[in-house]
């Protein structure tokens, strides 16, 4: 970190009750509010620094050491909130006016249903609202550049109150870091390479084409009180439920697209049987999934029972699953 620059960490989040619909696009206003939990700094995440360099040099934007267009508009339009609301509250306009330099690099493969956006857009929010000296919430910022990164704003469990305007789609702490200790994760890595459609055009056509999206979208208020409520108990059985249902529907909605949007493989269907075989031979639901929009299974399960999953399921998938902590 030099006097003119700041590097800062943001984790992936995984959620619970997905965001999948915008009604908004440029704002980035989602459907529906969605729930999820933060990783750990120390698990998968990215790190970004941002600087401000001499007038007269080039500002510039790199992605895991790729060069990238600094032209991006939501990256664009990320550096510039930031800049306004630091002008707001008083930030010299001079460092404002000086050239950016950006550099961010995630641990774990981008692009791949893994959050890498979520984590990068946080990263950088945070960096560049540090840089610029931008004090409150940081969210809302951060969700124009990716909208689930607004989630990773906060540690534990968040919420992302959909809100309808740019300044009140904000995420909300609704447990912390530590509320849950025993709770555990298992990424699975069935597929690391970039998925075929990407989210924003994968909402959209959803929003446009699937006549079962409405009905999602009414019964989410109902699931986040109820998984608000089962993790304020840290009742697993209830979240691990609410969770796997979650992921059941929004994959459900994306077959429901025309043309249909294959987010899981052949391998996360099995990894879900797998799931639901060893709770039934348990005797008791000890083990929960959920499938972003891609192939990759997050597994959870609590630390009682962690080791004999993350054998068990390494046992079975190791030919086509990489299994990360
Ligand atoms: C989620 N996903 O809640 C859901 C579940 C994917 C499936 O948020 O267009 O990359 O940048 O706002 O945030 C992926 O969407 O989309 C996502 P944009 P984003 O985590």
């Amino acid at each position: 970190m030099s006097s003119s620059g700041v590097t800062l960490t943001a984790p992936v989040n995984i959620a619970l009750i997905k965001y999948w619909g915008k009604l908004d696009e440029t704002a980035i206003i989602p459907t529906n509010d969605s729930l999820s939990f933060t990783l750990s700094q120390d698990d998968m995440c990215a790190t970004t620094t941002a600087m401000t360099v001499a007038r007269g040099v080039k500002s510039k934007f790199w992605l895991n050491g790729k060069e990238m267009d600094l032209g991006h508009p939501r990256i664009r339009a990320v550096v510039e909130e930031v800049r306004k609301i630091a002008k707001v509250q008083g930030t010299d306009e001079t460092l404002l006016d000086l050239p950016v330099r950006i550099a961010s690099i995630n641990n774990f493969p981008t692009a791949a249903g893994l959050a890498s956006s979520a984590a990068g857009y946080a990263a950088a929010t945070a960096a560049l609202g540090a840089l610029y000296g931008v004090k409150g919430d940081l969210s809302r910022i951060a969700r124009i550049g990716s909208g689930s990164a607004c989630r990773s704003i906060s540690g534990g469990f968040v919420r992302w109150i959909a809100g309808s305007t740019s300044e009140d789609s904000i995420a909300v702490q609704v447990a912390p870091e530590n509320h849950w200790p025993s709770l555990r994760w298992l990424i699975c890595v069935v597929r690391a390479t970039p998925k075929a459609v990407g989210s924003t055009e994968g909402m959209r056509r959803t929003i446009q084409t699937s006549p079962l999206m409405p009905a999602r979208i009414a019964s989410v208020p109902d699931k986040i009180s109820a998984i608000t409520k089962a993790i304020q108990e840290r009742n697993f059985r209830a979240m691990a439920e609410l969770t796997m249902q979650d992921s059941n529907q929004f994959h459900a909605i994306c077959l429901d697209t025309f043309p249909p949007l294959f987010y899981m493989n052949d391998v996360s269907h099995r990894i879900i049987d797998f799931v639901h075989d060893y709770n039934r031979v348990k005797g008791s639901l000890i083990a929960g999934y959920t499938f972003d929009a891609g192939p990759n299974a997050c597994l959870f399960t609590e630390q009682e029972n962690f080791d004999e999953l993350a054998s068990v399921v390494e046992a079975l998938f190791s030919d086509g699953v990489e299994t990360d902590f």
